[in-house]
């Protein structure tokens, strides 16, 4: 059943065609620093903060963040877990991953059968999500043992993303791995909105304007962003992106 969180997003990318959600990664951060980058995205006009990391395995850490995010910003702080460590009582919900092109069951089902009890004692709004690798997709390829679909085959991920709408999955993201070079590029993300009728997340190696203007027009409801964060300078250049890539799909 959909809750509130997925209401919420759905209204703003109705509203806004493509919008923008900042990842922190609990790992790197303190609460503090944390806190202080997440209501200067907020300024920027992200409409969600994502708290995870794929080896975030410091669930007492993560849950000190997600707790003093939460006390100062309005918009939901939601989980992208890379394991059970990722689950905190404290956000409002969870993007429930399964990593479908992984060669290893434990992160296709296993890690959900674990975490889906906790999910459940503390109340968490799940939002079920086909989590795709594109690539080599960096730290997350390697923990994940994803078997990285081509960059040059949207085909496949193509068939990966029906199969997630098939099983129920209402989200998708498409992942290229935290900090890569190239991004995911425009004919995968058009040739996956072509078949996927949900809420289509892309991610991975996205620091500029011009990409997710092209990211966006492709067909990507959201696009995800994290190392830009620790650029200095990063606030006029989420601005610039969240302002860019408004309405500019057909
Ligand atoms: C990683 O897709 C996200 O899971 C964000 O990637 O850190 O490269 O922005 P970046």
């Amino acid at each position: 059943m959909m809750g509130r969180v997925e209401r919420y997003i759905r209204e703003e990318i109705s509203k806004y065609g493509t919008i923008v959600f900042a990842l922190i990664d609990s790992e790197d951060l303190s609460p503090d620093v944390a806190k202080d980058i997440a209501l200067k995205a907020e300024g920027c006009g992200v409409k969600s903060i994502l708290v995870g990391g794929s080896t975030a395995i410091d669930q007492i850490e993560l849950d000190n963040i997600v707790k003093t995010i939460k006390k100062t910003i309005k918009i939901p702080v939601i989980l992208f877990p890379g394991n059970v460590t990722g689950i905190s009582p404290n956000a409002d919900a969870i993007l429930f991953s399964s990593l479908m092109n992984s060669e290893n069951p434990y992160f296709i089902t296993e890690a959900q059968a674990l975490g889906a009890i906790l999910v459940k004692k503390y109340g968490l709004e799940s939002i079920p999500m086909g989590y795709i690798v594109i690539g080599d997709g960096g730290t997350i390829g390697f923990i994940g043992r994803a078997r990285g679909i081509p960059s040059n085959k949207p085909e496949l991920a193509a068939m990966y993303a029906l199969a997630a709408e098939y099983m129920g999955m209402r989200f998708v993201y498409l992942e290229a791995g935290s900090g890569v070079t190239s991004h995911i590029s425009s004919s995968v993300v058009a040739k996956v909105r072509e078949v996927f009728n949900g809420v289509l997340i892309v991610g991975g190696g996205i620091r500029n304007t011009q990409d997710s203007i092209e990211i966006a027009k492709a067909g990507a409801d959201i696009i995800v962003v994290g190392t830009l964060l620790s650029d200095k300078d990063f606030e006029s250049k989420i601005k610039e992106m969240v302002e860019s890539i408004k309405n500019v799909r057909q």
